[in-house]
């Protein structure tokens, strides 16, 4: 049978279930990943599964975003971190190396390989033709315990990629174009995979940005094949003796296919708020401009900041523009100090920051008061920046550098001739930030800071929930706005119960005060729900506030998990119309939970109102159990 990339990678993982379209896989998982704002959390977790050191061929701490350290706890987090790599046998990546996503690709992914991360954006990988999926922390830990990761076989969407792309149009103009087309949902459920002769007119960094920005459309993973562009990356990176080619083959079925020309593209910009907001930058006009910001996961490779520098070169940025810049990678920091390019872009006027995530996720660099910035990054959701009224707008980096030329939004292609570019051929290669676990862990020490409380358990499900209505949300809600980032709330990752004052704090301030008042409830939520980050304190801390289900319209792949993870219900409204019946403060009543599990149906009862609502929990036999038993941590600890 003609197998897509997508089932031919799945097929050499199964290890439970039938690859049969929405039905429950288990996949082994070869490597993990986890960044220092979902790790702490996970290794705590990973702690209390009793296992002496992990099971995965490979598993990599990383620190990349909380660097800015304001206080002790970011230091104490990542002291912990180091200490528990070591302990349990995994790598760890030192903080300012790099951005997990980009240190990966560069130093350990492997084609044909699966990796799970504690990140949305681990399919960065899948520029290197590796299944790369994001979940939560506890999926995580239970996939370095060396138990299958559980997921429903998803649907493959091709990507075919024709011609070649014109001068001043990059790898995020490909990437936003597909966002134009399908949506911040039109990936749930999927694996998008590229292919076509259009493919080979791509280096691994511009896949990458693609695979990376697949998180937006809310797919499971996004893939290249791995052919001969692959191998020149990763014998760059001396470490050809892990490729081996993986495409699709030929005749492979595909459950649907959009086609793109890449020599039709022109330059693109997502508008505020959403990724999928996206338009022409010609239509958009001369927007005003305060601040560009270069780098990230997504648009953080050398190539993406030679590009910036080759446009700025003996120019100076525009007096209303703050740049800023930081490359993704510590081996891409070094080579543009040796290149030159760091001198073009310091003496141009950029601010350069540390290797890091930093301004993506409202760690520092926050805008100016209604202020605009343009951003190679891939989320530009209300607020995460720091700045609630300020508006971002992501482009690629040859828009950001024309912005901070001009002081305005500007289509590139106004600038005139488009700078020769080509990969560097011998990349800076440097592992000393990189420390490799010892051989036995049995006698390190542990250390934790005061910052780091012990875990939260969930109770097994009662026969009934009774309780109320706190929160009516809309479409697309993120888990940005469930749970925020930034530079007060992330330092207390390991801490839930400060966290618990922020649970929707930019919305509805007053919603942990009253989820304290009722000890808990329901949230109600629109298509969508959830999308976005993996964080797993976006259920979590709902969790610690007694939210015991959440009714919505749909769901995002990774937070639906998480709830499961945590022992909320996900339910989805047989009529989507009864959303608009619900409004805050209003009681519901579940009887019977566990019994009316074993059916699909869910019947709410409105004691303030006769009628009954109708929800689906689609929940799987396996998912019915960790319900049942107050989320997987206890789940888990009874099977062990
Ligand atoms: C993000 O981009 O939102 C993050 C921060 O990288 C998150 C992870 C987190 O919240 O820790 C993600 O995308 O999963
Ligand atoms: Fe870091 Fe931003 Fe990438 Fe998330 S999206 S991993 S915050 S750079």
């Amino acid at each position: 049978m003609a197998d897509t990339l997508t089932y031919k990678i799945l097929k050499a993982h199964l290890t439970d279930g039938k690859l049969e379209k929405g039905s429950e896989i288990g996949l082994r998982i070869d490597q993990t990943l986890t960044q220092d704002a979902t790790g702490t959390m996970a290794y705590l977790q990973l702690e209390a599964m009793g296992i002496d050191r992990v099971k995965t061929e490979l598993s990599v701490s990383y620190v990349d975003h909380n660097t800015l350290q304001t206080g002790f706890e970011n230091a104490d987090d990542h002291r912990y971190l180091q200490s528990v790599s070591a302990k349990y046998g995994l790598w760890f990546s030192r903080p300012g190396n790099g951005i997990c996503h980009q240190v990966h690709l560069e130093r350990f992914g492997v084609p044909g390989k699966t990796l799970l991360g504690a990140d949305s954006h681990t399919p960065t990988a899948g520029g290197l033709g590796m299944l790369g999926i994001g979940a939560g922390g506890l999926d995580v830990a239970v996939a370095m315990a060396g138990s299958p990761f559980y997921m429903t076989t998803p649907e493959v969407l091709k990507v075919n990629l024709t011609g070649q792309l014109p001068p001043w149009v990059g790898a995020k103009d490909i990437i936003l174009e597909v966002l134009r087309r399908l949506s911040v949902k039109g990936g749930v459920g999927k694996i998008i995979e590229y292919g076509g002769p259009g493919v080979k007119n791509l280096s691994v960094p511009e896949r990458a940005t693609i695979t990376n920005m697949g998180a937006e459309l809310g797919a499971t993973s996004s893939l290249f094949p791995s052919d001969e562009i692959t191998k020149n990356f990763l014998e760059a990176q001396k470490r050809a003796g892990t490729w081996k080619p993986i495409n699709a083959d030929p005749g492979a079925d595909y459950d649907c296919e959009i086609n793109i020309d890449l020599s039709a593209l022109e330059p693109l910009v997502a508008v505020p708020h959403s990724p999928d907001a996206v338009k022409p930058i010609r239509e958009v006009g001369a927007v005003p401009v305060d601040q560009v910001a270069v780098g990230s996961c997504t648009n953080g490779s050398y190539r993406d900041l030679k590009l910036v520098a080759e446009i700025l070169k003996e120019q100076t940025i525009h007096p209303r523009v703050n740049l800023v810049v930081a490359p993704g990678s510590r081996q891409v920091g070094i080579a543009m100090a040796g290149e030159g390019v760091l001198k073009t872009l310091l003496s141009s006027g950029a601010r350069l920051l540390e290797s890091a995530c930093g301004p993506c996720i409202g760690m520092g660099q926050a805008p100016p008061s209604g202020g605009v910035s343009i951003r190679t990054f891939n989320r530009n959701f209300a607020g995460r920046s720091g700045t609630a009224d300020a508006g971002v707008y992501l482009t690629g980096p040859a828009a950001a550098a024309a912005a901070a030329l001009k002081g305005h939004l500007v289509d590139p292609r106004e600038l005139g001739n488009y700078p020769v570019l080509t990969d560097m051929s011998f990349p800076v290669i440097d592992d000393r930030m990189l420390i490799e676990p010892p051989a036995d862990g049995s006698n390190v020490e542990i250390i934790r800071g005061p910052n780091i409380k012990p875990l939260r358990r969930n109770e097994p499900l009662p026969e009934t929930i009774k309780a109320a209505v706190l929160i009516v949300v809309e479409d697309n809600i993120t888990t940005d706005h469930i749970l925020p980032g930034g530079s007060r709330v992330l330092p207390l990752r390991s801490n839930v119960e400060a966290l618990s004052e922020y649970v929707f704090s930019a919305l509805d301030p007053g919603f942990t005060g009253r989820a304290r008042q009722h000890g808990g409830g329901f949230i109600i939520g629109g298509e969508n729900y959830g999308q976005g980050s993996s964080r797993e304190h976006a259920a979590l801390v709902p969790m610690y506030l007694g939210v015991k289900a959440v009714l919505a319209r749909s769901f995002a792949r990774i937070h639906r998990a998480n709830l499961i993870n945590f022992g909320i219900l996900p339910l989805v409204f047989c009529d989507p119309g009864d959303y608009e019946k619900l409004a805050a403060g209003e009681e519901l009543v579940i009887e019977n939970v566990p019994g009316q599990l074993e059916n699909q149906l869910i019947y709410l009862e409105r004691p303030a109102d006769v009628t009954k609502i109708v929800t689906r929990h689609h929940l799987t036999p396996r998912e019915v159990e960790i319900i049942k038993d107050g989320g997987l941590l206890n789940y888990a600890g009874k099977l062990s």
